[in-house]
């Protein structure tokens, strides 16, 4: 860890995607699949032990992109609606829940049944897996401590541009175990990921999400923050976001 990430406020957004390649260290060795570009790696741990690993330079170039076509294209993305207060009002991003069939999902009332995961999907799935037991030591997986960890399902999100967002939450919904590990790729437009402690209102992070990228979440994270990503006052494209997660 660098002393250089390991304070980010959120008034002093660090561009992660230069910083960490530029440092050219940090590199991921033992990645497997045919399109591995050359992954950097760097942890952010956070107070209260929850920790980030953004992994930047996931892909090659052109694979990034031509997975960002495909998914896009692909992907049976719904715009889904939140009944608040007698009124159904519609998330501000289209989304689509894939899974093994076992792997029922929701949150703030809304149920997801997953959909068969398509073969982009299967891919990343194996290289979010890979790289997760690559740079995740098992002690903090607590109750999985002996088990590798593996990923059942993915929650994907298209923001349409910088009117798009995800409001704080922490994915702390039953389903998910107790300290779960969230794999979330970011595909297409860079934005803004923001956490805030649940009870300690000075304590902010936030880091931007470059194209081609993984963020891990793990450690007791969900427990004690939150976290989202907002609306942008700067035009920005699409970007779809990907979180593997394993259904208990
Ligand atoms: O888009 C992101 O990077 C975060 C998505 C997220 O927080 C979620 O799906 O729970």
């Amino acid at each position: 860890m660098s002393d250089q990430f390991s304070l980010f406020s959120d008034a002093e957004v660090i561009d992660t995607a230069t910083a960490i390649s530029s440092e050219k260290k940090n590199l991921i060795t033992g990645v497997t699949h045919l399109h591995a570009g050359q992954c950097y790696y760097e942890k952010f741990p956070l107070e209260d032990t929850g920790k980030l690993t953004l992994i930047t330079n996931l892909f090659t170039g052109d694979y990034a992109n031509l997975l960002y076509e495909t998914l896009h294209r692909d992907i049976r993305w719904s715009q889904d609606s939140l009944r608040i207060a007698g009124k159904n009002i519609p998330i501000p991003r289209l989304q689509a829940w894939y899974g093994e069939s076992h792997a029922a999902y929701g949150y703030s009332g809304l149920k997801l049944t997953p959909l068969r995961f398509i073969e982009p999907l299967t891919l990343l799935r194996q290289v979010v897996t890979q790289i997760s037991n690559l740079l995740l030591p098992p002690c903090i997986t607590d109750e999985t401590a002996t088990q590798p960890i593996c990923y059942n399902s993915v929650l994907c999100n298209l923001y349409r541009n910088e009117k798009d967002s995800v409001g704080w939450h922490s994915d702390d919904e039953a389903e998910l175990g107790s300290n779960p590990i969230i794999a979330s790729i970011s595909l297409g437009a860079t934005r803004r990921f923001q956490l805030k402690h649940k009870r300690q209102k000075n304590m902010r992070h936030a880091l931007l999400l470059p194209h081609n990228s993984l963020l891990i979440m793990s450690g007791n994270m969900q427990h004690h923050w939150y976290h989202q990503v907002p609306k942008s006052n700067t035009a920005t494209g699409p970007r779809i976001n990907l979180t593997f997660r394993h259904i208990v």
